[in-house]
């Protein structure tokens, strides 16, 4: 008797469950469904790189309220170097990254699949856990300056189907932060050690070629710019490459590691050095 009752029992609750289970997949597709196909596409193109570079939004502002040194932070530099690693650890397929000012940017291997190659998923991805971990990471770089505001960064993605395009746009962004630092350099040392108004040193330096600029530094004020630190003349790259590291046991092993440096990444030599960067996993 006592086993009836619960068998019976059972098949009750199994008849709820599937009824319910049953109205779940309905709704799922319910008349509503449709709205889905109103999504768009957005693959990235295959056998091409892809950079996904970010930018932070009103840095000008930003970097005046958080009083950086002008024109080169160098913690503020480093915490976006720190940013740039939590994206490269969180993202397998970057093989090389570069930064200057208040923007990164992030190559994946050409034969990337990551998301489908979706790419509105890489760039909110990427934007949102730089910004996130800007945040995270501030009081570490500033530990005695308050964050006033969040900070935002825009991001986008380029493709490049050639070897030679995507060594171009990488030269691009390394010559854009040594005409613009050049440029900084010169202004702000007028301004601040040769009293000018920022007018007056605009004023001075329209029309100067970069020989025009290194002759102001050196003749007037001393400065060689060649002294001046390759981080700011060269900005950031992070690359990953393998590495010999000694085992407790005396053996050895190569490893993977992530690597940061201020070098010329324009002419061959790098390229010659790192050549594993832009091949791709498997043939294509
Ligand atoms: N003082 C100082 N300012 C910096 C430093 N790095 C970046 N900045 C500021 O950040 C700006 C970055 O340039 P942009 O990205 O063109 O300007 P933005 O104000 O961020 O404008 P959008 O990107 O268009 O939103 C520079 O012009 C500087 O004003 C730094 O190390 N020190
Ligand atoms: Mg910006």
């Amino acid at each position: 008797m006592i086993f009836k009752t619960l068998r019976l029992l059972e098949n009750s609750i199994s008849q709820i469950l599937r009824k319910n289970l049953f109205t779940t997949s309905k709704m799922a597709k319910s008349k509503f469904d449709y709205v889905r196909n109103f999504e768009t596409e957005d693959k990235l193109l295959q056998n091409c790189w892809i950079v996904i570079r970010i930018d932070g939004k009103g840095f000008h502002k930003f970097s005046d309220e958080h009083e950086f040194v002008k024109p080169n932070d160098l913690n503020a530099l480093n915490l976006m170097n720190k940013c740039a690693r939590a994206v490269i650890d969180d993202f397998n397929e970057i093989m090389i990254a570069y930064g200057q000012s208040d923007e990164y940017s992030f190559v994946f291997r050409k034969d990337s699949a990551i998301y489908s190659r979706r790419g509105s998923k890489l760039i909110t991805n990427i934007a949102s856990l730089f910004a996130s971990s800007y945040v995270f990471h501030w009081s570490e770089f500033f530990p005695d300056k308050k964050l006033k505001y969040p900070p935002c960064f825009d991001g986008r993605a380029v493709l490049y189907p050639s070897e030679k395009n995507i060594r171009d746009y990488l030269s691009w962004r390394q010559a854009d932060c040594h005409i613009n630092n050049l440029y900084n350099t010169v202004f702000w040392t007028l301004v601040q050690k040769g009293g000018l108004k920022p007018r007056a040193a605009q004023e001075r330096l329209s029309g100067t070629v970069s020989g025009d600029k290194n002759e102001i530094l050196y003749a007037e004020f001393g400065v060689n710019y060649n002294n001046e630190p390759a981080q700011f003349k060269k900005g950031t790259t992070i690359i990953k490459r393998k590495e010999k590291i000694e085992l407790p046991d005396g053996q050895s092993k190569m490893k993977n590691k992530v690597v940061e440096l201020d070098c010329d990444i324009i002419g061959d030599e790098f390229w010659n050095e790192n050549p594993h960067l832009l091949e791709p996993f498997k043939e294509m």
